[in-house]
């Protein structure tokens, strides 16, 4: 039985290559395409998938007995005080405040919330420039996949300073993947980020807003979305 089982799984991996990665539900190529993502096996299921160099090896198959990436889906929206899969770093300057209805400094911050009433920002008039807040999924286990982040943010504010989106492997260093700084354009309506984040082992994911100068410097978010999977086929 293994030894048909065998030449079956050879057999459509001849016949993927020959088609240059056509995708089926199939698990099919040695590192090609796999599944209707259109994502390399390795990066569904991390290294190790072509250990031997032979598809499926020791690994979940994109076949009936698992999903080709399983569907999950993180949110936060603020609107409860229980702690969101972002949580407040202690390797920052100061932490994220969860707000309503405007900020205490006048020209600067969000006057209501993008979902909801509650969103976090940052107050920049309690805090010196180049000092920054940090919320981190680090105390969350996410799962070696592809993934699709997307957030509500809000910048304005003359003396705005940088919001700043990193992801990696939490064990190393995280690599920096996403950027704003300074007031945005049409600065009192709230802007939607959206970041494909690559297959990371042990992925942590970073939100670091940065006061660049004094009081009229306030950063929000809210909205915060991370789905597995690719932004395209999210
Ligand atoms: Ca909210
Ligand atoms: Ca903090």
């Amino acid at each position: 039985m293994m030894k048909f089982c065998c030449l079956i799984v050879i057999t459509l991996c001849t016949i993927c290559v020959s088609n240059g990665g056509i995708l089926t539900e199939q698990c099919l190529a040695l590192n090609g395409v796999c599944g209707r993502k259109g994502l390399t096996c390795e990066q569904i299921f991390g290294l190790g998938w072509i250990e031997k160099g032979i598809c499926c090896n020791k690994k979940p198959c994109c076949g009936e007995e698992s999903k080709v990436i399983p569907d999950i889906n993180h949110s936060c929206g603020f609107e409860t005080t229980e702690q969101c899969f972002f949580r407040q770093s202690s390797l920052d300057d100061f932490d994220w405040t969860r707000g309503s209805a405007g900020t205490p400094s006048d020209d600067t911050g969000p006057g209501s919330a993008a979902e909801g009433t509650y969103y976090m920002y940052v107050e920049a008039s309690n805090n010196s420039p180049s000092t920054r807040a940090v919320l981190t999924t680090e105390a969350t286990d996410l799962q070696a996949c592809p993934w699709c982040l997307t957030f509500q943010y809000h910048m304005k504010g003359s003396a705005t300073g940088t919001l700043e989106v990193s992801a990696g492997d939490k064990t190393s260093s995280l690599t920096s993947i996403w950027t704003k700084t300074g007031e945005q354009p049409n600065p009192e309506s709230w802007k939607t980020a959206t970041i494909d984040i690559p297959l990371y082992n042990n992925l942590g994911i970073t939100i670091k807003a940065s006061v660049k100068d004094w009081y009229t410097s306030d950063i929000a978010i809210d909205d915060i979305n991370l789905k597995s999977g690719t932004c395209t086929n999210a």
